[in-house]
């Protein structure tokens, strides 16, 4: 439903956008594939605001948004500025986004205090989710995904992305999780939740830097038409929530377990130190794990975010070309 706005309550859009609502503008581009048919593909932007140091952070979602296009999808990168959700942005929106300070960090609880306050944020696993679900986007890349913290049976630090991935009808692609979380806890929590994970070409849960956790996964797949069968399928029985495809970090990128574990560890116990904590104990983590790699994990991360937009890039077309054959 379009509703028409007085001139004043407009939001700020760059021309071309279309206008929901006074919080929701889409790319017109966006706007045109999905009411085409076409793939399209969410990106997060909490990565942007909270995760890479800038302009690597704005370089990265130019990037993934080309890698997108390469494979026959159109982007969306998702952010909230001055009080407005953008499906879809413009290089300058994603450069102003990204490099914006006071950029807060949303996820789908928050969502509409920040949009309410008229603030900006880069949207989580958990906020991309919600408005790739109400625009009608089905597949979406992220990096890692935020899990149960190390340390949770005290500090009950689980991520709200867990929830969302359990409720909302999109395919996440992601590397795994970081080990800066509890891993088997965090599969744990997901099955619990309902989330059926799939390894990409991969028996065991991928560790973000690393390919293999040493986790098995009970489903794998080899092709991106099997994950898109299954979730037609889930989508023609009804259930709730998407599924979580993991797909490893490519190997001339990935950092063993046993050089990273040591600056997670150090990392982790930084955090402690610090006394940070909720919203804020991802974004330390990422960013003492930059300084102790001195860069290496940002340039893993570069790869792996590249990667799964390649992936979900996959998806997204397997996805309409099923849905154009039934
Ligand atoms: N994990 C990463 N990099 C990230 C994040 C997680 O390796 O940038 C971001 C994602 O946007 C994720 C969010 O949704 O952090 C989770 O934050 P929290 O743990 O506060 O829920
Ligand atoms: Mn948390």
């Amino acid at each position: 439903m379009r509703i028409e706005l007085e001139q004043d309550r407009r939001p700020q859009a760059s021309g071309g956008d279309v206008i929901v609502d006074s919080h929701w503008v889409v790319k017109r581009d966006v706007q045109r594939a999905l009411d085409g048919g076409r793939p399209v593909i969410a990106f997060e932007s909490t990565v942007l605001t909270h995760g890479l140091p800038y302009p690597n952070s704005m370089r990265l979602a130019l990037r993934v948004e080309e890698i997108a296009r390469e494979g026959g999808c159109v982007p969306a990168t998702i952010g909230i500025i001055d009080g407005v959700v953008h499906v879809g942005m413009t290089p300058d929106d994603i450069d102003r986004l990204a490099a914006n300070e006071h950029a807060r960090k949303s996820s789908s609880f928050d969502l509409a205090f920040i949009l309410a306050s008229g603030g900006s944020a880069g949207t989580t696993v958990s906020g991309t989710l919600a408005i790739a679900e109400r625009a009608g986007i089905r597949v979406f890349a992220t990096g890692g995904i935020g899990g149960v913290h190390r340390g949770a049976a005290d500090s009950f630090d689980v991520s709200h992305d867990l929830q969302s991935l359990a409720s909302s009808r999109v395919i996440t692609v992601c590397a795994g999780a970081k080990a800066i979380l509890d891993l088997p806890k965090t599969l744990e929590y997901l099955e619990t939740a309902g989330v059926c994970v799939i390894g990409y070409q991969t028996s065991s849960f991928p560790a973000f830097y690393s390919r293999d956790s040493g986790l098995p996964l009970d489903y794998s797949a080899e092709s991106a038409d099997v994950i898109a069968r299954t979730f037609a399928a889930r989508e023609q029985l009804g259930l709730p929530g998407g599924l979580l495809v993991a797909a490893p970090i490519p190997v001339e990128y990935e950092i063993p377990a046993d050089q990273i574990g040591a600056a997670i560890d150090l990392a982790i116990e930084q955090a402690a130190e610090s006394g940070v904590h909720g919203k804020d104990v991802t974004p330390f983590l990422l960013a003492s794990l930059a300084r102790i790699t001195a860069g290496r994990s940002v340039e893993a991360n570069l790869a792996l975010l590249e990667n799964n937009a390649r992936v979900g890039a996959r998806i997204a077309k397997a996805i309409s070309t099923e849905e154009a054959c039934s």
